[in-house]
């Protein structure tokens, strides 16, 4: 709980090309507005080698890098601006841990992806950490916001 009114955040989502592929769009979607977050601008569309590069800059020189990169451009995926008080905290726990076996039921991970087999953990989503990477994000997949 917080002792002050919080104000209004935006996240960046993404569902990524597992989630695509396995028709899992609407029921990311479905749980984003049943939290009771609005839907800011949704697109569906295949990342280029330079976005993905910025998107996931912090993690450029680890192992699953480049699985990761190769993984996100395989196919199309949802971005989402999603907006309301504390949306970007309230996402994470919607997606839950990183790692979709471990993942808490009840979570986007944990109730609809695994591990199969794979260098990079296809775990369905994507959701921004804090308000600074929200700000970056969306500036990268909405330029025009
Ligand atoms: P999150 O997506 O939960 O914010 P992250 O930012 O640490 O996780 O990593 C980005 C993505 O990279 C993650 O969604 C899946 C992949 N990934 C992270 N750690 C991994 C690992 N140890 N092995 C394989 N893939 C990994
Ligand atoms: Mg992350």
């Amino acid at each position: 709980m917080t002792d002050t009114a919080a104000p209004i955040e935006r996240t960046l989502i993404l569902v990524k090309p597992d989630g695509v592929r396995r028709g899992l769009v609407g029921e990311v979607v479905r749980r984003v507005e049943a939290k009771g977050y609005s839907l800011v601008a949704a697109e569906l569309r295949t990342a280029d080698d330079a976005l993905l590069a910025a998107h996931y800059a912090e993690h450029l020189g680890k192992s699953f890098y480049q699985p990761l990169v190769d993984f996100m451009a395989s196919g199309p995926v949802l971005a989402i601006v999603a907006e309301g008080q504390r949306v970007i905290e309230a996402f994470r726990l919607l997606a839950g841990a990183t790692d979709p076996t471990v993942a808490a039921p009840g979570t986007i991970r944990g109730d609809l992806g695994r591990d199969w087999g794979v260098a990079v953990q296809q775990n369905l989503v994507h959701g921004s950490d804090s308000p600074e990477s929200a700000a970056r994000e969306i500036a990268l997949w909405f330029p025009t916001l």
